[in-house]
């Protein structure tokens, strides 16, 4: 999955792709790289962002899905609002990507409508607030938690397991500490029985663990995210997505040598 973010104010791109034209070209580039799905953001969650009202998000992000869903590509829609949602979907959006799980009055409701598929993400508190000393008894144990009844309320509300993926949230809410644990243990979210996306491209914990800026972080990603593929990711969501191609064209070549030849 490929981030394309439509925003004055994203963590790794500030000021980066501001208008449609660069965020639809920038985006293609992604395809081309080799990015499955490319997944549309007008509202930044950076830690500390402030909420963006719906019609802001809906005139950034709604003109750059439709581009690339003309142009056949398979659009995600980073949103927590349901409004967004439903101009993504009518954009022709395929899936959704919600770091709020659909917990938004009627964005459950607004999904199961679709036939699109949809990332649950697990967020303690808002972004606004969610870095200012986030607390778990057990981290694994709590987003694991978290994610089984997201799961569970998106089938009472009549959508396949199917169109399901479950997302940890790397550095929502989360110490260097909580992340390292959620990854350590990606494998007890994955034994839940939905794909399970990994997203930590470019985030604060690489910054901390190897000193870099957010500009140079691109190996300190591939390296995260191999470790979760190794514990069983099945989606990966990055900025640079030509070096993790070319990453898992590797790791599934030595993987697949079942033989050892
Ligand atoms: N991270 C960000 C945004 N959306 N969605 C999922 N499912 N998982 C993530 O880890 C995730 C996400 C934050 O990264 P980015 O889009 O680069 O920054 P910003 O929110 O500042 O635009």
């Amino acid at each position: 999955m490929g981030i394309v973010n439509v925003t004055p104010d994203s963590f790794s791109e500030r000021g980066g792709f501001g208008s449609a034209q660069a965020a639809i070209d920038h985006a293609l580039k992604l395809r081309e790289n080799g990015a499955d799905i490319l997944d549309v953001g007008g509202e930044s969650t950076r830690p500390g962002a402030l909420s963006v009202p719906a019609d802001e998000e809906i005139r950034r992000a709604i003109p750059v899905v439709e581009a690339l869903a003309g142009a056949g590509c398979c659009v995600s829609i980073d949103t927590r609002k349901p409004e967004v949602m439903r101009a993504a979907l009518a954009a022709g959006a395929a899936m959704v990507n919600d770091v709020t799980a659909l917990r938004a009055a009627d964005a459950l409701e607004t999904v199961a409508a679709s036939d699109a598929a949809v990332c649950l993400m697990h967020m303690l508190g808002e972004p606004q607030t969610m870095q200012q000393a986030p607390v778990y008894e057990d981290v694994v144990r709590e987003v694991g938690a978290f994610l089984r009844a997201r799961v569970a309320s998106c089938e009472a509300a009549g959508m396949s397991r199917a169109r399901l993926v479950i997302d940890p949230g790397f550095g929502f809410g989360k110490t260097v500490a909580h992340n390292l644990a959620l990854l350590r243990r990606l494998d007890r979210l994955v034994a839940l029985g939905v794909p399970v996306l990994a997203g930590l491209s470019r985030k604060s914990m690489l910054g901390v663990l190897t000193g870099r800026a957010v500009s140079a972080r691109e190996h300190a990603g591939i390296a995260a995210h191999l470790a979760a593929v190794a514990r069983g990711a099945r989606l990966l969501r990055v900025h640079d997505v030509a070096a993790m191609r070319d990453a898992l064209a590797i790791w599934n070549v030595v993987e697949e040598a079942e033989d050892g030849t």
